[in-house]
Parts: C-alpha cells; structure tokens; sequence
C-alpha cells in the first residue's frame, strides 16, 4: 500500500514536473538572418542576442542565427522575407532599408557624425528610436541599433587622397540614393550593387572600387582584389536589428519588452567589440599588402556637401531631424 501511495505520488510530481517545465511546453524557434562570415561583429552580437533571450525566457524562445547570407544573398531579400514572414529577425546596414523606410536614410548623409561619442549619443536618443519605430510602417520592427562602423574608400587604380583622384573612376555603393548622390558629387561613376556581387565584380573589374567599414574590408579580405584603402569614414553605418512586426506582435507584452531591452544591450555589447578590433584589422590589410592612406575629410566633406539641399528639397522633414541630430552633444 505504502509502495502504491509513493508510485503515485511520485508520477503525480513527475507528470507535474514535465507539464511546467518548458521543455514540454512548445519551444518558439526563430531564424535571425545576416549577410556577413561567423565571426563578423554582426553574429558576435547577434549570438549573445540569441543567448541572452534563451536564458531570460528560461529556454522557451531559440532563435537560430544564419550567417553569411544563407537565407537570401542580399540584406534587401532579409527584410522582404521579415515582411512575408519566411525570417523572423535580421542584422542589415541602413543602405536597403532606405528602400522601406525613407527616413532611416537621414542617417546616411556624408559626414553627418562626428565621432562615436556622437552615433552612441543620436541612435540610442529618441531620435534613433523615432527612425526605428518608423520601420512599423514597413510591416518590421526596429529593435535597436548594432553597427557596421565609418565607411572607407578602397580601389585597384591609385592612392585616393583628394576629390579629383576619383575622377573616371567606378565606385560600388549599397543600394541607397544618398550614397550614389554623394559618391558622384567626387567626379567619381556610382552603381548601386547587392554585397553578394562586389567581391566578384571587383576582380573582373566590372567596378574599380567600393566603400565599407576596415571590419567588412578585412572580413572578405578585400586586400586580394583592392590595393588601396582610403581612411575618409564618409559615411557612419548603422545596422539596424530588425523584426518581422508579425511575430513581434505574436510575443506577450513581457517578452516584447524582453526582446526590446536585450536588443538595447547586445547594440552596446557589438558597437564596443567592432571598435577595439579597428586598428588591428587596420594593421592586418596593411601586413597583407594593402596601401592605406589616412587623408583630410574636411575636403571630403566640402565636396559631397550639396547632397544635403538635394535631400532636403526632397524630403523637408529631414531638416529638423538634421538639426537634432547636429544639436545632440
Ligand atoms: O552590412 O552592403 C554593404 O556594403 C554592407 O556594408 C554589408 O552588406 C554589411
């Protein structure tokens, strides 16, 4: 008899047990999709995401991350797949988004940072959360702000070290009209190109050069079919975390906020790892063989400046947004 009653009494725990724990309860799965190789910063900061929700929700949501463009070749093919459904979150630079949400391109206006104090200060502001929140609009949802960092000039013909050294030249850019606008203010040809092709495109020389982060240059090891690198940091690149709205809304309140404060740290957690590794990669390209070049952006800036009327006469909400941005210390 006192053997039954423990026999039951055990299953009833047991059973117990097993119903609770989350195990038995039916594990969310997500794909978090990026473009670039597993050790780039954007899947350092991505996996420590992934990490940290799995360890706040005790095990219950396991988002997956798919580098190196496994889930589509381009980053716009990540955020039509969040707006069908088919990916549930993404790490992108702001260059196709701008083809979703117009006002995430105020960011890319050469120059427009002064330095890292200053992105840290704007994006993690209402200003960056204003341009995140716009995203809604696109059926996604912004979550935070990772990085890609201050773009930089490489090509295969000569140093770049004024304006007029671009002259007859054929540049790369994402596919974002403010970059084409402002590579062509240097005299130079600008075709707008998915990552997935640059590296081929740049060895067959269909294009001279192209412009990225040192961490992108040397995570592709651009030094093999570039020769110069130019350090102008034209443009600061911002790499939204995204979400398809969808299954955002598919969340209960508490894990909405779980999602939207874990993103807020890991965006500190990768802007920090992406910066300390700069001039070591810097050294690296230098040590493979690439001739870097440290030049004067004041001429840079002069240059590519008129693009800021031609966006403005087209977008005039972007003017008080400038300001904001300028007027955040
Ligand atoms: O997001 O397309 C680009 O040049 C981006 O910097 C790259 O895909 C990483």
């Amino acid at each position: 008899m006192k053997g039954m009653i423990f026999t039951a009494f055990s299953l009833i725990l047991g059973l117990s047990l097993l119903v609770g724990s989350p195990a038995h309860a039916r594990i969310m799965k997500m794909k978090l999709a990026t473009l670039t190789p597993p050790h780039h910063a954007y899947n350092v900061g991505a996996r420590e995401f992934a990490t940290r929700i799995k360890d706040a929700t005790k095990g219950a949501i396991d988002i997956r991350v798919y580098p190196g463009g496994q889930l589509g070749k381009g980053e716009r093919e990540f955020l039509e797949g969040m707006q069908m459904g088919t990916i549930d979150l993404a790490v992108t630079a702001t260059g196709p988004v701008s083809g979703f949400s117009q006002s995430m391109m105020v960011l890319d206006l050469p120059f427009l940072f002064r330095d890292y104090h200053h992105v840290d200060a704007v994006l993690d502001g209402p200003v960056g959360r204003k341009l995140l929140d716009d995203l809604d609009r696109a059926r996604l949802k912004g979550l935070s702000f990772l990085e890609n960092g201050f773009r930089n000039f490489t090509n295969s013909a000569r140093p770049l070290l004024k304006p007029e050294d671009f002259r007859g030249l054929k540049f790369r850019t994402m596919e974002n009209p403010v970059h084409l606008a402002s590579v062509r203010e240097l005299g130079a040809q600008a075709v707008p190109m998915s990552w997935g092709e640059v590296y081929t495109s740049l060895q067959t020389k269909v294009i001279d050069g192209q412009e990225n982060p040192v961490a992108i240059i040397h995570s592709y090891k651009l030094n093999e079919v570039q020769k110069y690198l130019s350090l102008t940091g034209h443009f600061y690149s911002p790499a939204p975390l995204t979400m398809s709205l969808r299954r955002f809304k598919s969340l209960k309140p508490e894990w909405q906020e779980l999602f939207m404060k874990i993103a807020v740290e890991v965006a500190a957690y990768e802007r920090k790892i992406i910066r300390e590794h700069e001039q070591r990669q810097i050294r690296d390209l230098k040590a493979w063989g690439m001739d870097v070049r440290i030049v004067d952006k004041a001429i840079f800036f002069t240059a590519m400046k008129p693009v800021y009327a031609k966006f403005i006469k087209q977008y005039p909400d972007w003017n008080p947004i400038i300001r904001r941005i300028e007027d955040t210390k």
